[in-house]
Formats: C-alpha cells, sequence, structure tokens
C-alpha cells in the first residue's frame, strides 16, 4: 500500500513530521518511541504502508525480514544487544495496537518481565 496522508508514521517517513531517528535504510525507519517505556525505546518501521503483521503479504518477505534485522542494528548502537532486550510487535485490538502501521519495538536498558502485561 502506498503512503497514507491519515497515517501519523507514513507522515514520519515522509518527513512531514518530525522523530528522532536512529537508523534508516532501503526498506526501513527507526526513530525513539515518544512515550518511552523503557531506556532504550525505539520503534522499526517499514518505510511501505503495511498496516500490521496480519496485513503483510507473502511478498513481503524482504521488508518484514529487514525489519529484524534493523532492530538488531538498532540494539547494538544502542548498547543493549550484548544484555538482551525485547522485540515487541503489538497486532490487533487485544494487543493494544494503537498505530496501524506495522513497527517493532526495540526495548531495552532494564529487566524485562515474563509474561508481558
Ligand atoms: P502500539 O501500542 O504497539 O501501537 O505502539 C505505538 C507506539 O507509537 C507507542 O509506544 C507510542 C508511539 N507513538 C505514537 N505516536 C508517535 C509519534 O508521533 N512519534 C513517536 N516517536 N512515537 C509515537
Amino acid at each position: 500500500m502506498a503512503e497514507r496522508s491519515d497515517c501519523i508514521f507514513c507522515r514520519i517517513v515522509a518527513g512531514e513530521i518530525p522523530a528522532d531517528v536512529v537508523h534508516e535504510d532501503e526498506h526501513t525507519v527507526a526513530f525513539r518511541d515518544l512515550d518511552p517505556k523503557a531506556p532504550v525505546h525505539v520503534l522499526v518501521i517499514p518505510r511501505r504502508h503495511i498496516a500490521s503483521i496480519s496485513d503483510a503479504a507473502d511478498t513481503d518477505a524482504a521488508v518484514m525480514g529487514a525489519l529484524l534485522l534493523a532492530a538488531r542494528d538498532v540494539a547494538a548502537v544502542e548498547g543493549v544487544a550484548e544484555g538482551g532486550y525485547r522485540l515487541v510487535v503489538n497486532t490487533g485490538a487485544a494487543a493494544n495496537q494503537t498505530v496501524h502501521h506495522v513497527h517493532v519495538h526495540v526495548m531495552g536498558g532494564r529487566d524485562m518481565r515474563w509474561p508481558p502485561g
């Protein structure tokens, strides 16, 4: 799906809304969460609008893989790779997905409990 003017993350990709960008590549952009829940809390998103994991097509395999590899790189640059970090992809209403543009939360810098709330 093309960029959507009603999608806040598409507008960040387009540079229409400021964000603290920490990583960019061909497929992804990563920026600090506006409301961090951990000392390191970065969101990795695809440049192209995909509403959720459930909306990803088989042909999106490259971009979905790029999201995980970008998350790996963000964790390393942010200094949490060695100690450990958590990747979260909230998907749908029951998981409290509030922004309907796929995003991987990269969270670290504190102990993570299991199970999550
Ligand atoms: P989720 O519940 O998984 O859909 O999380 C959405 C996250 O997006 C939430 O942690 C707050 C963050 N967020 C929402 N709007 C903005 C924004 O405009 N800028 C930034 N940097 N983060 C945002």
